[in-house]
Order: structure tokens, then sequence, then C-alpha cells
């Protein structure tokens, strides 16, 4: 973001810029695996990573199809969370669904 002051005969001079860093960002997959079911993979999208049934149905068959497929993206604490969320549930049922993250 950039800045003005005003130098000593008046005029407009440009401050040095004023960074103000964004904190990085963790792009949250699911992976796909052979006994989750499809409905338990919906339901996560949905309760979890709070996408429409239809956007979460055309995740989970991306995930089935091609191996993973983007949850979401997040600030470190927020995908770890989620990352443990869906490890939590998915013990609770006995499956064995998982999640990775990867830094932007
Ligand atoms: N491959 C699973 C099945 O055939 C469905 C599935 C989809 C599992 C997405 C995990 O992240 C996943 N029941």
């Amino acid at each position: 973001m950039e800045d003005f002051e005003l130098n000593p005969d008046g005029g407009l001079e440009v401050k040095e810029s004023q960074e103000i860093k964004s904190p990085p960002l963790y792009k949250v997959f699911l992976l796909n695996d052979d006994y989750t079911t499809m409905d338990f993979v919906i339901n996560i999208l949905e309760e979890v990573f709070h996408k429409s049934p239809v956007e979460s149905a055309q995740i989970m068959l991306h995930v089935h199809k091609n191996g993973r497929a983007l949850a979401g993206v997040y600030i470190r604490d927020i995908a770890e969370t989620k990352t443990a969320k869906v490890q939590k549930l998915s013990l609770q049922k006995g499956f064995p669904l998982k999640c990775s993250m990867e830094k932007e």
C-alpha cells in the first residue's frame, strides 16, 4: 500500500510503501480411498467445508475419479482445525478418509 506526505516545498511525496503482509494460505485436499462411503464424504464437505449439496457431490466425485480434490483454502490454524475435524469424524465412523495440507 502506498502512502503520501508533504515535502518541505509543499509537494506530495510518495512515502516508502508500508506493506501489510497477509498470512500464508494452505490448500486442504480430500484424498480418495476404497472404503469411505460417498455419502459420508458429501456430509463432510457440507458440514466441515460449508459447501452446497451440489458442490459437495461434484467435489466428492472429483476425488473418487482423480484421487484428490481441493476442499478449501485457509490460514494455517483453520486448515489444521478442519483437517483434524475430518480425521476425528472419520475415525468415529470407522472410515479411513484423509485430508492433506499444502502451502499455496
Ligand atoms: N472411493 C470411495 C468409494 O468408492 C468414495 C470416496 C470419495 C472416498 C472421495 C473418499 O475422499 C473420498 N466408496
